[in-house]
């Protein structure tokens, strides 16, 4: 339904269950199963107090909140202003701080997640490029951070994935493997015709998984794939780094489920 409630018992599943030996493993997996894991040699090395205490401290002075959920009317339907879907960024805690080229916050360990990207990008045999590289971080509030509303980072039926590398202990997301095939099939029906009600109708009910990270896994999401930020941890910042892996420049994209159909939407929970 895209809200999601903080305390709903989910199955539970660590990332290696989906860990990849080699690239071209983790291209096939991410092609059937729209999610992958590969582990980048001593990246946990890398990842030093050091460093983490200088990423804290620029995300602390550079994140900006990010989406939580959309704005919905009475009737349940987004609000849309001048062709754009109202988003609320719900308590603010979930944030982002770009990290520009030339920044050198967390560089050694961004170069080690970037060649793993490279050797996953060849065996692709797609032109793409890691973009928009960022730090995800959970401001510490009143209460922990809860989960976002489920949602694809690109649009339905285009190419191309996202990266979350966890730094600290404590990061989970939602998801539902496999879902990047309904995702586009459901657009594929639209585009024939369909009306989004019929075409949702093929889409078999889903309810997403809680994945947890180790430090230093290297998760690739189909842009397709359903999924959400998780709730947080009290407390805890939970720092991650994020890319968008695109052969276009593409502009940083989140379609939330609701947004592209209501009908869709009802079928992941
Ligand atoms: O907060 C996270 O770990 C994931 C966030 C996310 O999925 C997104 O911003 O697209």
């Amino acid at each position: 339904m895209g809200f999601q409630d903080s305390n709903l018992e989910r199955q539970t599943c660590r990332a290696s269950l989906f860990l990849c030996t080699n690239a071209s493993e983790a291209v096939s997996t991410l092609s059937l199963l729209g999610v992958a894991v590969v582990q980048a040699p001593k990246l946990r090395a890398l990842i030093t107090a050091s460093e983490l205490d200088e990423a804290r401290t620029f995300a602390k002075e550079n994140a900006v909140p990010i989406f939580h959920e959309p704005v919905l009317d009475p009737q349940g339907r987004c609000v849309v202003v001048r062709g754009l879907a109202q988003v609320s960024v719900g308590s603010g805690q979930r944030r982002q701080a770009p990290l520009e080229a030339g920044n050198e916050v967390l560089c050694g360990t961004r170069r080690a997640v970037e060649k793993v990207l490279d050797s996953v990008i060849r065996a692709s045999g797609v032109p793409y490029k890691a973009r928009n590289t960022a730090i995800l971080v959970n401001m510490p509030g009143e209460k922990p951070v809860g989960p976002q509303a489920f949602h694809v980072d690109m649009a339905p039926g285009k190419d191309g994935f996202v990266v979350i590398v966890a730094l600290e202990p404590n990061v989970s997301l939602l998801l539902a493997p496999g879902s990047h095939v309904w995702v586009k099939e459901w657009a594929r029906l639209k585009g024939h015709g369909r009306t989004e009600e019929e075409a949702a109708t093929v889409v078999p009910q889903q309810q997403l998984v809680r994945l947890s990270l180790e430090v230093g896994q290297v998760l690739l999401l189909h842009g397709n794939t359903v999924h959400a930020g998780d709730r947080g941890v009290a407390g805890e910042h939970s720092l991650r780094l994020h890319w968008y892996v695109q052969s276009g420049r593409v502009a940083n994209t989140t379609y939330m489920l609701p947004m592209l159909s209501p009908h869709f939407a009802k079928r992941f929970v």
